[in-house]
């Protein structure tokens, strides 16, 4: 029997696939520009560096590659680790690799929240792998053959490790993300980061960073790296000390990467900090801001976001080159049946192009759920986005509780807003008012295989969108009023023209789920499906309907 520890172990590590329904998988824009997938496992690259060193590391990623029994022949261990809609995906890569004769290690975000769901892995690791990924490996040492680590500890990121970028082709992804922090000082009350990773944010140190950027940079790699933070501004004394230290990094090396992340909205407040996130070229910002409606902020707790007249505040952003996306969510409790308009001109009036928007979701563990469950009105515990083979995002799934309004009229409500904010001229006229309100800084240039990489993509867009009867008018009348008003914002504006292709599907996708969703509903009946879904022994017919819904549309 080979001794795990020893030097050459033949360590496969699975990334499962996502649904290339879900918002965030822009698979048709990822094939315009060559690519494959949007964004690199760096959950997966993490937990590599921190595995013993003197392993073999093979990291798979189905969504870019297909995972074939070779692989399989090939390991001695076999790890994988991912989100709640990767879960079957997890699930079957266990049972294979045991066919294998192979031991199995399981971790991330999903086993954590779930580990009930996970049993049948030799080796569950919860949390942060910084932390228990040692007690795994001191297991090892101690010859067990299966174990659960846990700890109560959160990980000191002064001592993270540098992920092993070296395991992925760059060429595969749109993007690589890095990490800064982990943590948000809010206290938004359907949120779990908070739970899962404190509301004290724990940051890295610039010299971290940059070890991180001087890795990606002598592997070669330019271009787009994603700090995927839970809120980048969380510690915003210390990101003001890093900033100029990225300043400095990129200018010595004639900025090789350009940035994305994820803040909260109160960043607008901070031009300094716009300013010196400009000055590195910072490109877009996600920022949650579910809803314009200050009653349902402050009772979810949102306070930060409140008072904050939209369309000035993303203005600002704007104007420092960072284009706004943004999350919006319906079925909180304070909703009315002006909601929906409000949403919409929320959406539309600021021009956020991007807009992400799903049905409020009571995650495990959160200060949401702790409430619903205390009103009766949770849904079974194992409900449906934990268990449906189906999940996607929140787009797909959501309100597992039962919701003040009619649920029907909350669906309808979803599927008015996606319609109106999807359609061809209204996702236009966006991209226009960001084209004509953006200051980017265009640091990042890219060399010359990549421009003409990027030229052939233009066309495609162009062919795609510009000779198409429904977008082509729109597409060209975007491009000339930016390219004569703006023409710095070009690039950006056509970029985002290119996400339409993905979203107006993805939306489509989505409307037709929930129309189906509401027939069901209104068919069985509104009241006795929200007696049966507080019901435990009606659930598991309830989510093969839903299954069958969610496959019949595939
Ligand atoms: C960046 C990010 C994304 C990116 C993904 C980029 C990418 N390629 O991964 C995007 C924007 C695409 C995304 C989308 C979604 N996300 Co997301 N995302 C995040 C975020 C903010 C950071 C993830 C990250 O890279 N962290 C850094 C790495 C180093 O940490 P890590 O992956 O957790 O890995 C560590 C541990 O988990 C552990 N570990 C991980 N895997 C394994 C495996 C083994 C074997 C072991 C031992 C250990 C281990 O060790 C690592 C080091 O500590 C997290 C929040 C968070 N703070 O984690 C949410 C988070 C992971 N997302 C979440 C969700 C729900 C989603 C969505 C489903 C819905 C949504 N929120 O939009 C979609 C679906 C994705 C899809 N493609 O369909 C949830 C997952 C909840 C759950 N219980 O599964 C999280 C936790 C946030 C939240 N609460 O909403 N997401
Ligand atoms: S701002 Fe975002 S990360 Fe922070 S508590 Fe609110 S929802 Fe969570």
């Amino acid at each position: 029997m080979k001794n795990l520890l020893d030097k050459g172990t033949k360590c496969l590590i699975v990334q499962s696939k996502f649904s290339a329904f879900s918002f965030w998988n822009y698979i048709d824009v990822c094939k315009l520009v060559g690519a494959k997938y949007p964004a690199a496992p760096l959950g997966l690259m993490t937990v590599a560096a921190l595995l013993p060193q003197q392993w073999d590391f093979k990291l798979l990623d189905e969504n870019v590659e297909p995972l074939l029994d070779e692989h399989f022949e090939w390991a001695d261990i076999v790890c994988t680790g991912g989100m709640l809609p990767q879960q079957q995906g997890m699930l079957s890569v266990i049972d294979k690799a045991h066919e294998y004769g192979c031991p199995t290690v399981v971790g991330g975000p999903d086993p954590t929240s779930q580990p009930h769901l996970y049993q049948t892995a030799d080796h569950l690791v919860h949390g942060e792998g910084e932390i228990t990924i040692p007690m795994f490996i001191e297991a090892l040492e101690r010859g067990d053959k299966s174990g659960e680590y846990k700890s109560p500890d959160m990980a000191d990121m002064t001592q993270a490790v540098v992920p092993r970028f070296d395991l992925i082709r760059f060429k595969d992804y749109i993007q690589v993300g890095v990490q800064y922090s982990r943590g948000c000082p809010f206290n938004c009350e359907f949120c779990d980061i908070i739970e899962l990773y404190g509301r004290k944010p724990r940051t890295k140190t610039p010299e971290q960073v940059i070890a991180e950027f001087q890795f990606l940079y002598e592997l070669g790699y330019r271009g787009h790296l994603d700090f995927v933070d839970d809120n980048f501004i969380g510690n915003k004394r210390n990101v003001k000390q890093v900033l100029p230290v990225i300043y400095d990094w990129s200018k010595k090396y004639k900025n090789p990467f350009f940035f994305t992340t994820e803040a909260s909205i109160n960043l607008a407040d901070d031009e300094q900090l716009l300013e010196m996130m400009r000055k590195v070229d910072f490109r877009f910002v996600f920022v949650g801001l579910e809803t314009s409606e200050d009653e349902i902020l402050k009772a979810a707790q949102k306070k930060q976001n409140m008072n904050k007249p939209l369309a000035e505040t993303i203005k600002k952003i704007y104007k420092y080159g960072i284009i706004v996306n943004a999350g919006f969510i319906i079925g909180f409790d304070e909703e009315s049946d002006q909601s929906a308009e409000l949403m919409i001109k929320a959406i539309n009036e600021p021009g956020i192009a991007m807009a992400m928007l799903g049905l409020l979701y009571a995650l495990p563990n959160t200060q949401l759920t702790r409430r619903l469950h205390k009103e009766g009105r949770l849904f079974v515990e194992d409900n449906d986005l934990k268990d449906c083979d189906n999940v996607i995002d929140q787009a797909t799934s959501g309100l597992n509780f039962l919701t003040t309004r009619p649920r029907i009229d909350i669906l309808n409500d979803f599927n008015r807003v996606l319609e109106n904010v999807y359609a061809p001229k209204n996702y236009f006229k966006r991209i226009v008012y960001t084209g004509l309100h953006l200051k980017p800084s265009n640091l990042y240039k890219p060399n010359f295989v990549k421009v003409l990489k990027t030229s052939v993509s233009f066309m495609k867009v162009c062919a795609k969108l510009g000779f198409n009867r429904t977008t082509g008018w729109l597409y060209w009348k975007m491009i000339l009023t930016v390219l004569f008003k703006n023409p710095k914002a070009l690039e950006a504006s056509i970029n985002l023209s290119a996400m339409f292709i993905h979203f107006y599907k993805q939306s489509r996708f989505v409307i037709e789920l929930t129309k189906q969703k509401i027939d069901y509903i209104k068919s069985y009946g509104e009241e006795k499906y929200n007696k049966d879904m507080l019901e435990p022994r009606f659930r598991l017919s309830e989510m093969e309907e839903a299954s069958k819904l969610v496959n019949s549309i595939r």
